[in-house]
């Protein structure tokens, strides 16, 4: 009785996963960005663990059925059998390459940003995150930890020249629609996580250390940055809008920002 009860449950559990994902309800959001393979690999990793979630609690089912207690029967001795573990290595092997591969390929690309990509920082914190774009010059100042202060919150190193026309925010987001991005990614106390799921872009923001990735904007729009690394208690609200716009329109609401010259110099 238990035995059959133990089936139907595992029976329950598989249906249950198949209909919500065919259901839609959790679904990923569409995507925003040009990661269509990162997009493809998802997917693929998703095929891969729902089939053998499936198979695996199925054969389960039947097994707890088939050689469930009774009282008559005995149980074989078996030691070993190296062919069936020649064949169940095999396939574990051939579903771990399958995983890994496409996300490796993918990866690569991921860290990989086009030369003309606009660097914009981003500086991760309990709990909000600010970011630094370059200024008419189009590069980035350098910035150094030991230099932050409540009136210099990025560590701009004011001694570099083109640090001075950098421009801050430290409320939203802006991107221009169709121009690659390479963002570069700070944390000022403990590891966080910069993840924008509509972009299907994300990357740890490690104190001590400037990580990077990139991507294209393709959707004009409204979207959400979050933090995907539990940082503390506040972590549920390290979120941050991220707004896709139209070039002139990024250009116009960059030229309203504040510069480090204004904000930070003494
Ligand atoms: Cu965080």
């Amino acid at each position: 009785m238990q035995a059959a009860l133990t089936s139907v449950v595992l029976v329950v559990i598989v249906l249950g996963a198949l209909i919500l994902a065919a259901s839609g309800i959790w679904w990923f959001t569409p995507l925003a960005s040009n990661w269509n393979e990162i997009d493809g690999a998802l997917l693929l990793t998703l095929a891969v663990i729902g089939l053998a979630f499936v198979v695996l609690n199925i054969v389960l089912a039947y097994l707890v059925l088939r050689y469930r207690y009774r009282e008559q029967s005995r149980a074989h001795f078996l030691p070993d059998n190296p062919k069936l573990e020649k064949i169940l290595i095999g396939i574990t092997a051939l579903g771990i390459v399958i995983l890994l591969a496409p996300g490796l390929l993918a990866y690569s690309r991921f860290i990989s940003p086009p030369r003309d990509a606009l660097t914009i920082e981003v500086l991760g914190e309990q709990w909000r995150w600010s970011y630094r774009y370059p200024g008419p010059d189009g590069k980035l100042g350098r910035a150094n930890p030991k230099l932050i202060s409540p009136k210099n919150p990025f560590g701009v190193d004011l001694t570099d020249p083109a640090a001075l026309d950098d421009i801050l925010s430290y409320t939203e987001l802006h991107l221009p629609v169709g121009r690659p991005v390479v963002l570069h990614i700070r944390s000022k106390d403990v590891i966080h996580s910069f993840f924008i799921p509509s972009f299907r872009a994300k990357m740890d923001a490690v104190p001590g250390m400037v990580t990077h990735y990139w991507f294209i904007p393709t959707v004009m729009g409204r979207f959400q940055a979050v933090c995907a690394e539990l940082c503390g208690i506040g972590h549920h609200r390290m979120q941050s809008p991220v707004l896709v716009e139209r070039v002139e329109d990024f250009q116009q609401w960059l030229a309203k920002q504040p510069t480090v010259a204004a904000t930070v110099k003494p």
